[in-house]
């Protein structure tokens, strides 16, 4: 067989649709594929498998899909989510939308159906139009109808997901282009190896200068680092620049532990403090969207501020406010510059400033301190995470997946994080059921354990996946912050005789879904039962989940952001 290729039938000098797919994802190195098998790509995923791509199955596709965006992001190459046609597509699409929302690479690839039948809508077997359908929730969507072309679109698929702003890429590929046959030579020749798939953008020297212009004019900087910053991967730069800067930072939540938490220049817990009171902030990967409340109102107080804003999208610049010194490239390039340009004789912000930041930080530490160590039964959402803080502080490269709504802001607040990409969440739209995608895809890329803390309705979301964690034997360890329902599980509703919409089944006992496919199912009722089932987890690698009863009175509507509930003034809230 002519080296690189995987086709038995070469020694026909043949080849076909299914083998050049497979050729052309090793040729740029796709090493896994996350999705759910059926017509027509199920003898695509055993060719995939039998060829050396990890193909890891899931129970359904969203969740493969949300494995795929969260590897996207942890690795900086598209993940790859493979689905049948119409119902599986759409299952992934919510994912790829996901992806392109956060700015993650992925690229959706769907098998579809014929496209003369589809186009006369003569009713096919899961007939749809994905391509139409998947256009304007992606970065990119294309068609391969030629097995000449497998090589050129997957090429293209790649670029477009992961240069420039990173996204999700859609790649339509019907039943009958995997059966095509080509003579193997010119196969090989058409595949592509996509050279320097993210180019390094770097920024104008002018802008370099104004940023730094503004910087130097500040009385009480700011830094708030994101999510962007985080992908880029440019973690020693990014920390030189912070820490030569003495500027102090705030990271969002998935860019917690770019810089430790514990870096004296964090002031993640002093949050309000410093949006309300800085006069110069500089945006590093991260946009003034809803979580920064548009970069205006209440949350950044009265006196005017100036915006320094780093982004590889040029369009972000003026989205919500007035940027002063737009800096538009890649974060590493940037970053570099910057440090370049501040030379040897940069001065620290006023002390007056770095003072009360550091004051105001370690007043609320040392709040919240006695809250973490109650042992009250049924637990709090403080009691639980004080021992869960502990653990990750002594396991720093655990990888921490986090979503709820009581269960995710508590956890954000209590849980410091001490590497880059070690806390992964809901993101951009706040979305339930990215948790056991995220853990899956977590461990696979990095080889790293995952703790996975989940309110119990987001769980829910995602929650057959843990048949997956078993079947592939992860060191994945989920605990269920179990509170009985979405927010709290106390609410009643009188009148209709059903239960209230936010509640479920009182006392359930999400460890028996783990014991049932042979992991191992603990319930704990206090911070110590916790502690011990939790270490024993990442000692052992075990897939492992602990149903940790909450009390369902704990939790508050929507977590910190029942703010954005709309009031009706006819009817009063229970
Ligand atoms: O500075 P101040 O004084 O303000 O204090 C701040 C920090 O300085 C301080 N802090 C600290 N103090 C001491 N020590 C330390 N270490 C420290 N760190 C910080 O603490 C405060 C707060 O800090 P924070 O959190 O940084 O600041 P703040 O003000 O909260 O930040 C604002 C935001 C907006 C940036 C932040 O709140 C944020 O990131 N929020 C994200 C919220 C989010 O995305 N929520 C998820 C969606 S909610 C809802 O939609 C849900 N649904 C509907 C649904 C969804 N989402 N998706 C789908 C597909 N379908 C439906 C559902 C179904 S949630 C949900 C399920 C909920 O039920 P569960 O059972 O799963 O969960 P439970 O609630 O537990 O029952
Ligand atoms: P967060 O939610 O943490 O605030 P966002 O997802 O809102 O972060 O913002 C991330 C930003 O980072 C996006 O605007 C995106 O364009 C930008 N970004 C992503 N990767 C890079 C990169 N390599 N270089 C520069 N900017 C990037
Ligand atoms: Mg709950």
């Amino acid at each position: 067989m002519a080296e690189g290729a995987t086709n038995p039938d070469e020694t026909q000098n043949l080849t076909d649709g299914f083998h050049l797919l497979i050729d052309a994802l090793k040729l740029n190195g796709f090493e896994t594929i996350y999705g759910v098998p059926g017509i027509p790509i199920t003898d695509f995923g055993r060719m995939a498998q039998a060829s050396g791509i990890r193909v890891l199955s899931f129970r359904h596709e969203q969740n493969a899909g949300y494995a795929a965006a969260i590897a996207g992001y942890l690795t900086k190459k598209p993940g790859i989510c493979l689905t049948v046609s119409a119902p599986g597509f759409l299952n992934g699409l919510t994912a790829l939308a996901h992806a392109t929302t956060n700015c993650f690479p992925m690229i959706l690839i769907s098998g579809s159906s014929e496209r003369e039948i589809v186009d006369l809508q003569q009713g096919d077997y899961e007939e749809m139009d994905q391509l139409a359908i998947a256009k304007p929730l992606c970065k990119a969507a294309y068609r391969i109808l030629h097995a000449e072309d497998i090589g050129i679109g997957l090429a293209r698929a790649y670029r477009a997901a992961v240069s420039g702003r990173p996204g999700g890429v859609y790649l339509d590929l019907p039943a009958k282009l995997f059966g095509q046959v080509m003579e193997a030579e010119a196969g090989r020749n058409s595949l592509v190896q996509v050279i320097d798939p993210a180019p390094a953008q770097l920024p104008a020297p002018s802008a370099v200068e104004r940023a730094l212009d503004v910087l130097k004019g500040a009385e009480r900087p700011l830094i708030i680092l994101g999510k962007g910053a985080a992908y880029a991967q440019a973690d020693d730069a990014i920390k030189a620049l912070v820490e030569k800067s003495g500027i102090p930072f705030l990271p969002m939540s998935m860019a917690k532990g770019l810089l430790p938490d514990t870096h004296p220049q964090c002031a993640g817990a002093a949050r309000s403090t410093v949006l309300r009171e800085s006069d110069v902030v500089m945006m590093i990967g991260a946009r003034l969207n809803w979580l920064l409340s548009h970069g205006k109102g209440r949350t950044w107080g009265d006196a005017p501020k100036k915006f320094v804003q780093i982004d590889i999208e040029p369009k972000e610049m003026d989205s919500n406010v007035e940027i002063a010194a737009p800096v538009v490239g890649d974060i590493g390039s940037c970053v570099f510059a910057l440090l370049d340009g501040m030379g040897s004789d940069w001065k620290a912000p006023p002390e007056a400033w770095v003072g009360a930041v550091v004051k105001k930080r370690e007043d609320n530490i040392a709040k919240m301190a006695p809250r973490l160590v109650n042992n009250n039964v049924p637990m709090d959402y403080h009691g639980a995470l004080g021992v869960l803080r502990t653990i990750i502080a002594e396991r720093p490269d655990t990888i921490l997946v986090n979503e709820g709504a009581n269960a995710l802001d508590f956890t954000r607040g209590v849980i410091d994080i001490h590497k880059p990409r070690k806390r992964l969440d809901v993101g951009t739209w706040g979305v339930m059921g990215i948790g056991m995608g995220q853990a899956i895809a977590a461990t696979v890329e990095t080889g790293n354990q995952v703790l996975a803390i989940e309110g119990d309705s987001a769980f829910g979301f995602s929650g057959m996946e843990v048949e997956t964690i078993c079947r592939y034997k992860l060191p994945v360890c989920i605990v269920i912050f179990n509170n009985g329902g979405i927010y709290r599980g106390t609410e009643e509703d009188a009148e209709s005789g059903d239960p209230a919409t936010t509640v479920f089944v009182p006392n359930s006992r999400y460890d028996q879904m783990m014991s049932a496919f042979g992991g191992v199912g603990i319930n704990v009722t206090n911070p110590d039962e916790l502690k011990q089932a939790v270490n024993d987890a990442m000692d052992s690698g075990k897939p492992t989940l602990i149903n940790a009863e909450i009390d369902p009175a704990a939790g508050s509507e929507s977590g910190r952001i029942g703010n954005l509930n709309p009031q009706s003034v006819l009817q009063k809230k229970k």
